[in-house]
C-alpha cells in the first residue's frame, strides 16, 4: 500500500495510536460540544467514500460541495479523497449565477448542498445534467449521511498516484472569468509536509479552526496541519472573537485572515494569560497590517507568523518560526523550502535583491494547471515553466520577500477575493448604465472594501442604493460594494484607461475612523 500517493492514505498513517482520543470537539452552537474520536473521521469518510464508489461515477469525477461547516463536511472531504474523486468546495455566500457557472465549468458528477438550498441549487444542477445532488446540514441530517449510512465503515483509499488530481479551487488567477486550479494529490502532500516541519507541528497541539472549510487557508493549511500531526481540532461553524478566546486557553495553534486578528484584539478578553498556552498565531491571506502585527505582540505576548500562499501553489513563504523574533512585520518571510521564488521586471528580466517586480514561482506545490483553459494556463507560466503569480514584490538581502502589490486587478476584503471585473461587468448590464470602475479602498474590519463607481448614461436618472440592492440579490454578499457612487464621468489618463488609482485615493478615507 506505502506506494498509493493518495493524500488520504498519508494522512491516516498519521493518526494517533489511540483511535478512541479525541480529534475534534465542537465548539459553536447552541448544545453542548460534540466530541469525535480519530476513529469517527476515518469511519465517517469510509462510509461516504464507499457511497461516492458506489454511484459508478466516471474516473476522475468532479463532486461540487456548497454547505455549511460542520465535521461531517470534512469528513466529506476525506470521503472524495479517499474514493479517488476530485474535491470542489464553493463559499457558502454564492448565489445562483454563480453556481451555475462553476456547475456548468466543472460539469461535475454529484454535488452536496445544505438542505435550505436544495430547492434552487437542485434544480440548476438537474438541469445541467448532474446526476447525483444530496444535501448535508450542520446538524448531521440530510440525504448524504441517510445514504452513507448503508454503506461499510471500512475502506482502502483508491490508489492514486502524486500527479493525480484531487481538488479543484476556483480562482479568477490574474484576469477574466472563474478559473479551476487543480491540485493533485502530489501538490497538498508535499505542501502539508513542508509546513509541518516548518511550523514545528506537535501531537499535543490543539489547533483553533475557525476559518471556513472551502478555500485553501482552512480545508488544507489548517485542517492537513492538525491531522498530519494527528493533533485535537476545537472546531467552530463561525468565526465569533468572544467564542475563540474563551477557548484560547486549552490550544496551542491558531489561524486566522488579518480580519479575525483585528475583531480580536477589539476584544477585553484577549490576554496574555488567555495566550499562556499557545505557540503559535499564523495570518495570511490578505496583507496583515504592521498595527495589527504590533498591538497583537503588545497585547498577548506573541507574534505573528505570516505567510503568503495562493490557490494555485498552496503555500509558498513563510515567516521563520524560531526564532520568533525573526519574524517580521509587513513581510511574508522566507520560500518555503522546495518552493523557488524570483522576481523579474514585465519584460521578464530577472531583478536583484531589494528591486520591485512580478512573483514569479516553481516547486512540487504548484498546481496542473487551469481546468480545461490549456491557453489560460500557458499564458501565466513562464518558458522556464515559473507560475505568474501576479502579486508585486521584493526580495531583500536577507531572502525575506515584501508583497508591495498586485499586477492583477483584485480587492481582498476579509480574505476573500472580489475580482472588480465581475462586479463591474454586472453593473454595467443594469439599465440606464453607460459604464462602472470597481476599487478596493482601506477598512478597518475588511481590510480592503469594495466601492462601485458609476455613470449613467445621458438622460438617466441612478440611484446608487438601488444597484447595490440589485446586486445584493444576484451575487455573494462579501463582493457587493460597501458603498457606490453616480458621477458624469470616470478619471482617464490620454490612453483612454480608467484611472484606477485617483478613485482609490479620492475614496481612501471613505472608512476612515
Ligand atoms: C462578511 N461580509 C463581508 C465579508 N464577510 N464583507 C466583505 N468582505 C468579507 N470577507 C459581510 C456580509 O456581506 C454581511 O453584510 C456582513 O458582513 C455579515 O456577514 P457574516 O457572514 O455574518 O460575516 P462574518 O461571519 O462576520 O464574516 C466575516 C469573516 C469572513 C469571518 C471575516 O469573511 C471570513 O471567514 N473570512 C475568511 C475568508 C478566508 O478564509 N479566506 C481564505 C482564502 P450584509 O449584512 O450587508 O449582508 S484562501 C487564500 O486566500 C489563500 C490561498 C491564502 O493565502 O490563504
Ligand atoms: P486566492 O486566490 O484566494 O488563492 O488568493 C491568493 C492571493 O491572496 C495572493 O495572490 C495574494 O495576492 C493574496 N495573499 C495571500 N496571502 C497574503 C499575505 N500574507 N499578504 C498579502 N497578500 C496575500
Amino acid at each position: 500500500m506505502n506506494d498509493n500517493a493518495n493524500l488520504y492514505a498519508a494522512l491516516r498513517a498519521a493518526f494517533p495510536a489511540d483511535l478512541d482520543a479525541t480529534a475534534i470537539e465542537t465548539a459553536d452552537g447552541a448544545g453542548a460540544p460534540l466530541y469525535y474520536t480519530w476513529r469517527d473521521l476515518d469511519r465517517g469518510s469510509a462510509m461516504i467514500a464507499n457511497l461516492l464508489g458506489a454511484l459508478e461515477l466516471p474516473e476522475g469525477a468532479r463532486v461540487a460541495v456548497q454547505t455549511d461547516k460542520s465535521v461531517e463536511a470534512l469528513m466529506l472531504y476525506l470521503g472524495v479523497l479517499r474514493a479517488g474523486f476530485v474535491y470542489l468546495p464553493l463559499n457558502t455566500a454564492y448565489q445562483a449565477g454563480e453556481i451555475e457557472y462553476f456547475v456548468g465549468n466543472a460539469e461535475p458528477s454529484v454535488v452536496v448542498c445544505s438542505g435550505r438550498s436544495f430547492g434552487w441549487v437542485g434544480k440548476l444542477c438537474f438541469k445541467a445534467g448532474v446526476r447525483h445532488v444530496f444535501t448535508l446540514n450542520d446538524d448531521r441530517s440530510g440525504s448524504l449521511l441517510e445514504r452513507a449510512a448503508m454503506h461499510a465503515d471500512a475502506q482502502v483509499p483508491a490508489r492514486r498516484r502524486a500527479d493525480d488530481l484531487a481538488a479543484i479551487l476556483y480562482t479568477s488567477g490574474t484576469t477574466g472569468r472563474s478559473k479551476g486550479a487543480m491540485l493533485s494529490h502530489g501538490n497538498l502532500l508535499s505542501n502539508a509536509r513542508v509546513l509541518h516541519e516548518a511550523w514545528g507541528w506537535r501531537g499535543d497541539d490543539v489547533l483553533i479552526h475557525a476559518l471556513p472549510i472551502f478555500h485553501v487557508h482552512g480545508l488544507f493549511v489548517a485542517s492537513h496541519g492538525a491531522l498530519l500531526a494527528g493533533a485535537k481540532m476545537i472546531w467552530f461553524g463561525r468565526f465569533d472573537p468572544r467564542a475563540v478566546i474563551a477557548q484560547l486557553p486549552r490550544a496551542t495553534v491558531f489561524m486566522g485572515v488579518p480580519t479575525l486578528y483585528v475583531r480580536m484584539l477589539a476584544e477585553s478578553a484577549l490576554t496574555r494569560e488567555a495566550c499562556a498556552r499557545m505557540r503559535l498565531f499564523v495570518a495570511g491571506s490578505a496583507p496583515l497590517l504592521a498595527e495589527t502585527f504590533a498591538a497583537w505582540r503588545e497585547r498577548t505576548g506573541h507574534t505573528i507568523l505570516e505567510r503568503y500562499g495562493m490557490s494555485e501553489t498552496i503555500m509558498l513563504t513563510s515567516n521563520p518560526y524560531r526564532p520568533e523574533d525573526a519574524r517580521r512585520a509587513g513581510s511574508v518571510g522566507l520560500p518555503l523550502p522546495g518552493v523557488q521564488l524570483r522576481i523579474r521586471d514585465d519584460k521578464g528580466v530577472p531583478l536583484r535583491s531589494g528591486e520591485i517586480g512580478g512573483i514569479e514561482v516553481k516547486g512540487p506545490n504548484v498546481f496542473k494547471g487551469y481546468w480545461r483553459m490549456p491557453e489560460k494556463t500557458a499564458e501565466e507560466f513562464s518558458a522556464d515553466l515559473f507560475f505568474k503569480t501576479g502579486d508585486v514584490g521584493k526580495v531583500d538581502a536577507d531572502g525575506y520577500v515584501t508583497i508591495v502589490g498586485r499586477s492583477k486587478d483584485l480587492i481582498i476584503s476579509g480574505g476573500y477575493n472580489v475580482y472588480p471585473a465581475e462586479i463591474e461587468s454586472l453593473i454595467n448590464d443594469m439599465p440606464g448604465v453607460a459604464e462602472s470602475a470597481v476599487v478596493g479602498v482601506p477598512h478597518p474590519d475588511f481590510g480592503e472594501a469594495v466601492v462601485a463607481v458609476i455613470v449613467p448614461k445621458p438622460g438617466a436618472a441612478l440611484d446608487a442604493d438601488a444597484i447595490v440592492a440589485a446586486l445584493k440579490a444576484s451575487i455573494a454578499n462579501f463582493k457587493v460594494p460597501k458603498a457606490a457612487f453616480v458621477v458624469p464621468e470616470l478619471p482617464r489618463n490620454t490612453m483612454g484607461k480608467v484611472q484606477k488609482n485617483l478613485l482609490r485615493t479620492q475614496h481612501e478615507r471613505l472608512f476612515a475612523g
